[in-house]
């Protein structure tokens, strides 16, 4: 198990770091409407959430990486509903069933393609975080789990993706503080998690 660690700051919300798809329970100091965000290292699909998150490409059709991961234990029917769904614009959601996952429901999320120098990539990264988190809330999810979106094929370096993420994961829990959403930023390998901790300054 990780060493655990809790932000006390002015936001309160609570980052928890964990490991090994064995999540937490809620830390004790912080109430049932706090935001929360805890890391967790292994493979996405295997958590008992509300809802994951993937990170899909714009035809929604599945694909590799995470993508491939998701389709493949939630079965054939997630793909059949993609198919329904008319794909996504770069850092725009979409949801559907989790089917054979033990998720509820999965949100899926496109990434921009990482080109340096490029300030639309950060927008469009913050905005795949944010609005996952807002169709989220609008089909009364609570607990959520995201893969470090874009970091894999799309290319984006991991420190700065990371940095995004947070960003944009601390503020909307920040502004629905009353909500009671759990988010957990899911890391395929310790080198991710390390990088979490690094950016989130909990070393
Ligand atoms: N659980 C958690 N994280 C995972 C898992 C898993 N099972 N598998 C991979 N990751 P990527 P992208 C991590 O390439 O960069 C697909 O083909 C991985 O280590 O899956 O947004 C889509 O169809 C990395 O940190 O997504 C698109 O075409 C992160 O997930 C394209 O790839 C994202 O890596 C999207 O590229």
């Amino acid at each position: 198990m990780g060493s655990i660690h809790t932000d006390h700051s002015e936001r309160r919300t609570s980052e928890v770091y964990e490991n090994r798809n064995n999540l937490p329970q809620t830390a004790p100091e912080a109430s049932r409407t706090d935001g929360h965000i805890r890391f967790d290292i292994g493979d996405i699909t295997k958590l008992e959430v509300d809802c994951i998150v993937n990170a899909a490409n714009r035809s929604l059709l599945g694909g590799g990486g995470v993508d491939g991961a998701i389709h493949r234990a939630a079965g054939p029917k997630l793909l059949a509903e993609c198919r329904t769904l008319g794909g996504c614009q770069t850092g725009e959601a979409k949801l559907t069933g989790g089917y054979n996952l033990k998720a509820r429901y999965v949100i899926h999320t496109v990434g921009p393609v990482y080109r340096k120098d490029d300030p639309r990539c950060e927008k469009l990264l913050y905005s795949c975080y944010r609005n996952s988190l807002e169709l989220a809330k609008q089909h009364g999810i609570h607990t959520i789990a995201f893969p470090a979106i874009s970091t894999g094929v799309y290319g984006y370096p991991a420190e700065e993706a990371a940095a995004v993420a947070l960003a944009a994961v601390r503020r909307w829990l920040a502004e629905n503080g009353d909500y009671g959403m759990e988010v957990i930023l899911s890391c395929f390998n310790e080198r991710m998690y390390e990088i979490y901790r690094s950016v989130s300054g909990k070393n």
